[in-house]
């Protein structure tokens, strides 16, 4: 997606969750959008397909008045031609075909339950057998995925994306992925190099530090990170936050964030790193959050926004919906448990 058009849904969709969330800090919120037809993902129950909001693959007609910055809410993309949208609901139902694939079960006792039953999960549920084994086709598939999935764990990150968005790279106290598996110690930990190139390079005490890793996939991070971070920044920047120098760890944990706090003290972490990859997914990627992150953090007090992949959140409504989460975090200077304490 072209930044201009992240720019513009990011705003958009900032401004309607802060609208929800009653957060709305120093940002101009169109009044009139309140009954825009932009539906969201919903990250207060299981996600539901109807509900999703999936940014258009074309330009939308979202219109920024003149002057005054505000949004449009009320048409999202141009009426399309009768003939655009058949072949626009053509693709969706092969998209959803990918996902959801039809049943390999021959002459199933209930065929429409079986269906009911396989649309609720992107799990190989009434793929069907051939004798006492899987058909060929589900075979080849599994092969596949498992596949994508050790290149996901196993690959590197592509070195122009990471120029691409001007993050240098450090790395943890691991060099090899076989040790980075077994070792995941090793890997909540930067190097003495990292930290002095770190200490070097990168503005103290921001509000918000951004840092990208690899951790399980570096195909999620390929796939992803760049709309996520895009609509993130954007999303910050409209509600005012001030951003760090971001980077880029290599073969890094989850953990590895009380490290980058103890050595850059800023208010908040946001670590975008992939995911141990399944068999539905080898391009996932998560996003973690830790309001003061130190030596000596608990579990309990970080968070994360999961699933972020094509078929699970979309990667820019997660990176407008990072920064409402962010603003979350400073009012209550909380996050995970204790954050949801202090609210409630
Ligand atoms: C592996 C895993 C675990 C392992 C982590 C073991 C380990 N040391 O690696 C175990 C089994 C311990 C685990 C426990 C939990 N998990 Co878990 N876990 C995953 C899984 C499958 C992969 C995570 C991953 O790849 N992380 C990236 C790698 C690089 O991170 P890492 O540094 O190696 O490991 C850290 C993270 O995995 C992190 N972590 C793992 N789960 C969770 C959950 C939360 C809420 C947080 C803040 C952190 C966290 O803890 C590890 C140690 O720091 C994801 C599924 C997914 N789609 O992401 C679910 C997932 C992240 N887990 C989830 C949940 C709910 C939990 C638990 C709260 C379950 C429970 N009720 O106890 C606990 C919380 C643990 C915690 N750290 O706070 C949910 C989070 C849902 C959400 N959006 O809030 C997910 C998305 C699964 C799901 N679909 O429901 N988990």
């Amino acid at each position: 997606m072209n930044p201009e058009l992240i720019e513009k849904v990011t705003k958009l969709i900032v401004e309607k969750l802060q609208s929800q969330n009653g957060l709305e800090g120093n940002t101009k919120v169109n009044r009139a959008s309140h009954d825009s037809a932009v539906t969201f993902w919903d990250h207060t129950t299981s996600s539901k397909q109807e509900s999703t909001f999936r940014p258009a693959p074309n330009v939308p007609g979202v219109k920024t008045e003149e002057g005054q910055g505000l949004i449009e809410f009320q048409r999202y993309a141009e009426p399309k031609p009768l003939e655009k949208i058949e072949s626009a609901s053509k693709k969706e139902e092969q998209r959803m075909e990918a996902i959801y694939p039809s049943s390999g079960v021959e002459n199933p006792f209930n065929p429409e339950e079986l269906k009911e039953l396989i649309s609720k999960t992107p799990a190989r549920i009434g793929v069907g057998r051939a004798g006492l084994r899987p058909k060929t086709d589900t075979w080849l598939k599994f092969r596949f995925d498992h596949a994508a999935a050790v290149d996901a764990v196993y690959g590197n990150v592509n070195e122009e994306l990471l120029k691409r968005l001007d993050l240098f790279k450090v790395s943890t106290m691991v060099n090899d992925k076989e040790v980075y598996i077994r070792r995941p110690d090793l890997g909540r930990k930067l190097s003495d190099e990292a930290k002095k190139t770190i200490r070097e390079k990168c503005r103290k005490a921001p509000t918000v530090q951004i840092i990208v890793s690899d951790g399980l996939s570096s195909s999620a991070v390929e796939e992803n990170c760049e709309d996520v971070y895009l609509s993130l920044l954007q999303s910050l920047t409209s509600l005012g936050l001030d951003t760090g120098t971001p980077f880029y760890i290599e073969k890094g944990r989850v953990a590895v964030m009380d490290d980058v706090g103890e050595l850059l003290q800023p208010k908040v972490v946001v670590l975008l790193i992939g995911e141990r990859p399944g068999l539905v997914s080898a391009e996932s990627l998560s996003a973690y959050l830790c309001f003061k992150p130190r030596k000596g953090t608990i579990e309990a007090d970080r968070m994360v926004i999961s699933n972020i992949h094509k078929g699970g959140i979309p990667p820019v409504e997660a990176g407008a919906y990072l920064g409402t989460v962010i603003q979350k975090i400073l009012k209550y200077e909380a996050s995970g448990v204790s954050l949801v304490q202090k609210e409630n």
